[in-house]
């Protein structure tokens, strides 16, 4: 059976994971086929195949086909000089897909995010694309950065450029930290710090309850433990942008981590810095190394996916990275969420850079919790006078006496999650007045919307349109008589 007839003959539907997403399309690393999908039955597959037997494989067709896709993942991996051996007139064979999702799921606000694990369905596997067309149960899922089924997560901030902001950190860690997922803590940049102003900021963070590595991706200072921390497990990379996320990732793939790699650093990060110079060449370097690209159209994407120049040279094979602004501020030079593979085993996503993760998962109940050092000082006065303290100005309150550098944010934080499920509560009291046809909407001036009590009954006067419309109707019947 000839290469392009197998991948006829292969399953139109498949199970795979997401590693990228844009507003009208994903990625999908292809992971097995669903056999109980038909395959390819048009006529120009059954004709290609040579035979009139049943559109429907055979299970030794099934197993020809899954071991084609199979050989071609280990081969995908690896450098793609094949494509141009005697197979050049077949289409590269896929293991990623470019996929649209399907309408319905759009309807019911079922979102896509990277990580999550779909079925594929409506495949054309000559041309690598596809249909999403279910998403199965997420094991966990963030909002900021937006990413589902990791197992960990990785906060990096520079110590330096961009600066480290306390309570910025502080956000970062109740916002990860209230989804029950592992963090770990790395301060990046190491190596523009006299080593007393390091240690300063490590004792500065541990006094908050927390470990943190500090970290070089020019040294390699600290990636062997960030790189521990990470073997096997599917990670998430969050922080300011600037903090060296791209970096920190391109060091992983680079070896840096290992002590014998020492020299290499420089280099993969001249190389990027050289890939991320201008925009067009951030997207291929992005494409090269994730299989992503930033073009705006799936036949771009076609193209480019097809090309094999971009994985021949080694200075692409890198996430591009943007220097900081005058102001020591990252440039959101990483635009989208990518899985991308680590050497030593486990899934890194790399995201985007932003400055203020949502609190909007946690609740004012549970935010003294994620304040470790608040918990360390409760236990170690043998509690708060008041059960129910919500350490603010509660006599007997063993946080407030502990006198807590990380109090002021947690007061802030309070004030803000508050405000929130007060707002909830008023919204979700006007929806059900609305319900019960307490409400009705108006529209004031300038089209505005706003509720307006709906009167009883007795108290409505009769529309002069409903007035007219009734004298019709009888009318009408009284004719009709
Ligand atoms: N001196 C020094 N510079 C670093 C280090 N890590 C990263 N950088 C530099 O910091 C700048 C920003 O790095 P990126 O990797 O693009 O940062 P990012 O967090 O991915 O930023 P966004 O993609 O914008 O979110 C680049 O100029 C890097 O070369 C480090 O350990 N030491
Ligand atoms: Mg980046
Ligand atoms: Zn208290």
């Amino acid at each position: 059976m000839s290469e392009r007839q197998a991948l006829q003959q292969l399953p139109k539907a498949a199970f795979g994971q997401v590693i990228s997403a844009e507003a009208n399309y994903v990625r999908v690393n292809i992971s097995h086929l669903d056999a109980s999908a038909a395959a390819d039955s048009s006529p120009e597959a059954t004709s290609s195949s040579g035979s009139s037997s049943s559109s429907s494989p055979s299970s030794s067709q099934d197993e020809d086909a899954e071991q084609l896709l199979h050989s071609r993942h280990a081969s995908n991996s690896q450098a793609s000089s094949s494509s141009s051996s005697s197979s050049s007139h077949v289409p590269p064979p896929r293991t990623q897909l470019l996929c649209t999702v399907r309408a319905l799921l759009k309807k019911i606000n079922q979102r896509v995010l990277v990580g999550d694990r779909v079925r594929v369905h409506g495949i054309d596997w000559l041309e690598g694309r596809g249909v999403v067309e279910s998403v199965q149960p997420r094991s966990s899922e963030l909002a900021d950065p937006a990413i589902a089924n990791v197992g960990h997560v990785l906060l990096l901030f520079g110590l330096t450029q961009p600066p480290f902001e306390p309570q910025q950190v502080s956000r970062f860690l109740v916002s990860l930290g209230a989804s029950g997922l592992p963090v770990t803590l790395a301060l990046n940049k190491c190596d523009l710090l006299p080593e007393s102003e390091v240690t300063l900021r490590l004792q500065q963070v541990a006094s908050w309850g927390y470990h943190a590595v500090a970290v070089s991706c020019e040294t390699g200072q600290g990636l062997n433990e960030v790189a521990q921390a990470l073997q096997g497990a599917v990670s998430v990379v969050a922080g300011p942008s600037g903090a060296g996320k791209s970096s920190l990732i391109n060091a992983l793939r680079m070896g840096r981590h290992k002590p014998e790699a020492a020299g290499l650093v420089g280099a993969a990060v001249a190389a990027a810095e050289a890939a991320g110079a201008d925009e067009q060449d951030c997207e291929e370097s992005d494409q090269a190394a994730d299989g992503y690209t930033g073009s705006s159209s799936i036949e771009q994407q076609q193209q480019q996916h097809a090309s094999p120049s971009a994985a021949a040279d080694p200075a692409r094979s890198f996430l591009a990275v943007g220097d900081v602004s005058k102001i020591g501020r990252g440039r959101h030079t990483t635009r989208t969420v990518t899985l991308i593979e680590l050497p030593f085993g486990g899934l890194m996503a790399d995201t985007p850079g932003f400055n203020q993760p949502t609190l909007d998962r946690v609740a004012s109940a549970d935010l003294a919790r994620l304040f470790p050092e608040f918990n360390a000082a409760v236990e170690a006065q043998g509690g708060c006078r008041f059960a129910d303290c919500m350490h603010l100005a509660e006599p007997g309150c063993a946080v407030t006496a502990a006198e807590l550098e990380r109090h002021e944010h947690y007061v802030k934080f309070l004030a803000e999650i508050k405000a929130r499920e007060e707002y909830d509560v008023r919204v979700m009291q006007l929806a059900k007045q609305r319900r019960e046809g307490a409400l009705k909407v108006v529209s004031g001036r300038g089209g505005v919307a706003r509720y307006e009590a709906r009167l009883d009954q007795k108290h409505r006067i009769t529309s002069r349109r409903r007035q007219k419309q009734q004298l019709w109707d009888d009318s009408t019947e009284e004719q009709q008589e």
